[in-house]
This record gives C-alpha cells, structure tokens and sequence, in this order.
C-alpha cells in the first residue's frame, strides 16, 4: 500500500467513522482516533502520572522478571510491537533480547512513529528498525523475515482493553494466524480492582486526562472542519460493573448543535459522547479469550496484583 493512498484513506475513514458514532442514540467516537501527535503527547503524561497505576506497574513486572520473561520469548525473534508510541517500555526488552532479529514498531501516528524511531536508532545503532504506519485492527503487512525467525507480537500497556471482549477474542485470533514459526504473543493487560483506584487513573487531579480526551474534539475541529465548542464538553470517568470496563465520556453541558464538514449534529444537555472503554481482566476471564488459540501461557503479576503480563504461545 503506498503512502498518499494511505493517508487519503486516513482521512476519509475519519470522516465516516465520526459521523457514524455521532448518528447512534448512545453517540460514540472510536478511541483510535485519540492519538495524533498531541493525543500521543498528552498519553505519555498520563502515563507518568501518580494515578496512572497502570504504566510503571507494568514496567515494575517487567524489571522484576525480566530473565524469565526473554527466556519464554527465546533466541532469533522479530519484535513486532502493536501501538508503539514513544517505545519506551521496550528498551528493557531490547536490552535483554539475545541475538534479536529486528524491532517492528506499528503505530497509527505515522509522524510521532518515525521520530521515535529516529531516536531509538540513535541509541541502538545495530538493531534492525522497521517501522509500519498503520491502524492495527486492520489487516497490515509486515516487513519480509527469514523462516527461522520467529515472531513475537508485543502488545503492553494494557490496549487490548480498548477492544470488547468479543473484538479482544477476535483479534487474539488474528493475531495468532499471524504467528507461523512458534512465535507468541506477550500481551499486558489491566486487572479487576476497586473503583475508586479506577476512576482516579481515568480522572487525574492535573486533568490530563480530560485534555487527552477533549483533544479528540480539537482533533475533529481541524481535520474535518468542525465546530465543537470545548468549553461546552466536560470530561468524564465512569465505571461500567456490568462489563468490568472504565468509560470515558465527553458530556454536553448544554443544548447545543454542532457543525462537522457541513453536516449538523444536535447534542442534549447531559447527553454524552462515549469515547473510550478500558475493559479490565481476571486471569480466568482472560484465559477464556485466549485458550482457544494459545495453549501456553505464563503469567507474571506484581505484589499488589495490579497488573498482569502474559506470554501466549
Ligand atoms: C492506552 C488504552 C491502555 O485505557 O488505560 C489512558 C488509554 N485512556 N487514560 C487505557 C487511556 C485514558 C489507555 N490505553
């Protein structure tokens, strides 16, 4: 696929997937949409916020187990992380990977990508980077590899719980018919725990937060000639039980109508835009989604059980 069919495919697929989620009773917009460069910028801050349990307790697993966890991962792999951003949870496994084969970065922020990558290339001067701009809950290629290689697929930072469940299974699925030579999965995912720890990560005190979710709609304003009035949208975090998942929404706070490349979309007082769900696992709901393709797993957990990383194969 060449780049300029990409990126006009890009935008009219933003188009179309706005209008749609803002058409439905329960009006939506996909949580992939989050991340141009001041959505990625604004996620790295969340990332380091005391709240946002979530990144250092995984990288906390990783430090601690990180002998066993290359050792599952084995010798000659090709590392194929899915939703990169800024890398910076994979040095420690760049680090420790013996005889790696190549580094593969996938991430939908084409621009943020290549830099990262640049800067990465910098501070591993013989480690094979090829980096894929592309959206990965669609079908992408992947850079050619010997056949010995195998593929390991990395996906941290808990994203597979922006899926649900049944999108999380069906992309598990995926993702292992994409792993021919014994290769694996190390996946991390967020695990169940009392609320008010969950909306304190999804509703920090700085308000980071509720800028990385409010960007969205600044993100629509310029890209697709939108009028949303940020003032009139408050950020919310609330916790779904039913479902285990951590929503975010964009509350309307006031009656009011909105104008996106000419089409005109009217907004109720207290009506909300759902914007993200973060879905959290037990291990055994987990293991229900992943034991149909995957027969081996290990897990590692840290003290508080905050947080698992696993390595299907
Ligand atoms: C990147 C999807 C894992 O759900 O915790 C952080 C995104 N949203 N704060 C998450 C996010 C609000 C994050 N993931």
């Amino acid at each position: 696929m060449s780049t300029e069919y990409q990126e006009v495919s890009t935008s009219t697929a933003l188009l179309d997937d706005v209008l749609e989620g803002l058409r439905h009773p329960q009006k939506s917009l996909p949580s992939k949409y989050f991340y141009d460069n001041k959505g990625s910028e604004l996620f790295e801050k969340i990332c380091g916020l005391d709240e946002y349990y979530l990144t250092r307790t995984e990288l906390n697993i990783k430090e601690n187990n990180i002998r066993d966890i290359t050792a599952a991962l084995d010798k000659h792999v090709q590392l194929i992380e899915l939703g990169s951003g800024s890398s910076l949870k994979t040095r420690l496994l760049l680090d420790h990977l013996e005889e790696l084969h190549s580094y593969v970065p996938v991430d939908i922020s084409e621009e943020f990508l290549q830099n990262e990558a640049r800067n990465l290339q910098e501070e591993y001067p013989n480690l094979t980077i090829e980096p894929v701009a592309a959206d990965y809950t669609k079908p992408f290629d992947l850079p050619e590899s010997p056949d010995e290689v195998k593929k390991v697929f990395y996906f941290p930072g808990s994203t597979i719980g922006n899926f649900t469940r049944e999108n999380a299974t069906d992309f598990i699925r995926l993702i292992s018919n994409l792993i021919d030579n014994d290769g694996g999965l190390l996946i991390g995912f967020d695990l169940i725990k009392d609320e008010e720890k969950l909306i304190a990560a999804y509703d920090d005190s700085k308000g980071v937060t509720a800028a990385f979710n409010k960007n969205i709609l600044i993100r629509i304003n310029r890209e697709l000639n939108a009028d949303f009035d940020l003032d009139q949208f408050h950020h919310k975090a609330i916790f779904n039980e039913e479902e285990n998942r951590i929503e975010m929404h964009l509350e309307s706070l006031i009656d009011q109508t909105v104008t996106i490349s000419g089409e005109k979309i009217f907004f109720e007082k207290g009506e909300t835009i759902h914007t993200e769900n973060s879905h959290k696992y037990s291990l055994s709901s987990f293991r229900e989604m992943t034991s149909s393709v995957f027969s081996n797993v290990q897990t590692w957990m840290d003290d508080e059980q905050l947080f698992a990383i696993q390595f299907l194969s």
